[in-house]
């Protein structure tokens, strides 16, 4: 089954959003693998966005994710990928419909409140670098009832 890495960024800690954010993940179907909260420092941080590091907006974006503890989670299910991009919306929250995470709770692009893959690369990347000893092997009882 697929999996997705999922990262609450400094700002929606701050804003007191993990359980809003972890509910709709749950409440979709999709199965919680891995979770724990961080505070990462600029070398990290550069490599969870290192096909980002020609960007000008680069550094602002390293700061913007040291700035205090984040939440990262790896989330289990069928389209689990491209069905998080869609739960959390657009990069810039003003383009997120609302209904979506960056759409109800966020206004900029530099505090938009969430991360998450974008393509099976990346997702198999970021879950190596930011759970190198690996998630949980579970499967919810409920399973049965959210596949048919
Ligand atoms: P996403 O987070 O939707 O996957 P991305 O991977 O292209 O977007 O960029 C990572 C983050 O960088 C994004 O959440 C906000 C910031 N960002 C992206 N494009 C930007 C831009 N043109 N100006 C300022 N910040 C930007
Ligand atoms: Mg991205």
């Amino acid at each position: 089954m697929e999996q997705t890495f999922i990262m609450i960024k400094p700002d929606g800690v701050q804003r007191g959003l993990v359980g809003e954010i972890i509910a709709r993940f749950e409440k979709k179907g999709f199965c919680l693998r891995g979770m724990k909260m961080a505070s990462v420092d600029k070398s990290f941080a550069g490599k969870h966005y290192q096909d980002l590091s020609t960007k000008p907006f680069f550094n602002k974006l390293v700061d913007y994710i040291i700035s205090g503890p984040v939440v990262a989670m790896v989330w289990e299910g069928k389209n689990v990928i491209a069905t998080g991009r869609k739960i959390i919306g657009m990069t810039n929250p003003s383009d997120s419909a609302p209904g979506t995470i960056r759409g109800d709770f966020a206004i900029e692009m530099g505090r938009n409140i969430i991360h998450g893959s974008d393509s099976v690369e990346s997702a198999r990347k970021e879950i190596a670098l930011w759970f190198p000893d690996g998630t949980v092997n579970w499967q919810s009882s409920l399973h049965g009832w959210i596949y048919e």
